[in-house]
């Protein structure tokens, strides 16, 4: 009996600490001193006692009541002041679990951004900021797109009433470094672009490109598809699919384009809006630095050669997460921007 009645009052008394509000205070008082409780239980006991024991554990049972009760009565009291205090709005629980609420984070394209340029910082390329708003010559001229040229049409361009460009490509950059290098020259420009364009799954009017200007000597096609596969492989962590087509651009001869498996219908479905049903996606346009961009830019062309890319960041990061609609990274949605 003697041990019951210890065991009970260190149970009790552990059970009291646990209470958190008055009304777990209340049910710790109906199971420990309540008619049906613990101590009424213990206390029946009593009469199978002789006389003498009987008196005995009576008396420990008796403290044990009065231990419990006076306990009870100092946690009340403490629990009232606190619930006093927290409908105040004083309240302040150190002991209360952690809360943290939900922090922001980079965008994706931010996070991704910066996820590129690290590889290309391993590859020995440095990295540069290209502008967004530029001049005809720099966005155009420079690159062997004179005024009234034809190729101007593909670039749909934003222009500011000071007849400067919103840029439409980080070729704009090209010049600029062309005329301060001194090769090997690796370098990886990365800024936002503008195209006044209809948008859709894979078109947005403002997008990120991410160019590669490399210029040394004996430089051959070679080296870009194995500079850009080496990226892509780096960057995906899995295997893609590399299409390579020959394709236009004045600044570049010969011109190549890009183009990986499509990552959201697998290259199965004709109705996909992502790829439009063909299967690949356009990842970016690239070649041999045409001779007239070195000269203008005062390389010497018989002894430098050079090759360039521009890729849209955000088709990328797309094909990496399988993201069906690039229009999803500007929307602002939460719910989007909570998975990266
Ligand atoms: C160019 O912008 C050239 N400056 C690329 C280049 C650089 C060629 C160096 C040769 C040498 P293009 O307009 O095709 O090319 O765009 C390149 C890439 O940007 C596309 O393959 C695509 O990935 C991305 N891109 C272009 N337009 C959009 C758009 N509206 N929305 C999203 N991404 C786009």
């Amino acid at each position: 009996m003697a041990e019951a009645i210890a065991a009970l009052q260190e149970e009790a008394l552990k059970a009291l600490a646990r209470a958190q509000d008055l009304n777990q205070l209340q049910l710790w008082h109906q199971v420990y001193l309540g008619k049906k409780g613990a101590l009424k239980k213990i206390s029946r006991r009593l009469r199978n006692l002789d006389p003498e024991q009987r008196r005995e554990q009576g008396i420990k049972l008796n403290n044990l009541k009065q231990k419990l009760e006076q306990a009870y009565e100092k946690k009340e009291a403490e629990l009232k002041k606190r619930e006093k205090r927290r409908a105040s709005g004083e309240w302040f629980d150190l002991t209360a679990p952690g809360y943290w609420p939900r922090q922001g984070h980079l965008h994706p394209l931010t996070q991704m951004r910066q996820y590129a340029e690290d590889i290309f910082l391993r590859m020995g390329f440095e990295i540069h900021e290209a502008r967004e708003v530029d001049d005809d010559f720099h966005n155009f001229g420079a690159l062997n797109i004179p005024p009234q040229h034809p190729a101007r049409d593909l670039w749909d361009t934003f222009w500011t009433e000071q007849g400067l460009v919103l840029v439409t490509h980080t070729s704009s950059m090209q010049h600029r470094l062309l005329k301060q290098a001194q090769p090997p020259l690796r370098a990886v420009i990365v800024g936002r672009c503008f195209r006044h364009e209809a948008t859709d799954a894979r078109h947005e009017h403002t997008l990120y490109q991410m160019e590669g200007l490399y210029l040394d000597k004996k430089v051959t096609l070679t080296d870009l598809i194995g500079t850009f596969k080496t990226f892509l492989q780096e960057f995906f962590q899995r295997p893609v699919q590399l299409k390579i087509q020959p394709s236009y651009f004045p600044f570049v001869e010969p011109g190549i384009e890009f183009l990986v498996d499509c990552a959201i219908c697998g290259q199965k479905d004709k109705s996909c809006r992502t790829c439009g049903g063909k299967g690949w996606i356009e990842l970016a346009g690239a070649g041999l630095i045409h001779p007239q961009v070195l000269t203008q830019a005062g390389v010497d062309r018989e002894k430098y050669q050079g090759f360039a890319w521009g890729f849209g960041l955000d088709r990328l990061v797309m094909m990496k997460y399988g993201i069906e609609d690039i229009r999803h990274f500007h929307r602002g949605d939460l719910a989007f921007l909570h998975q990266f």
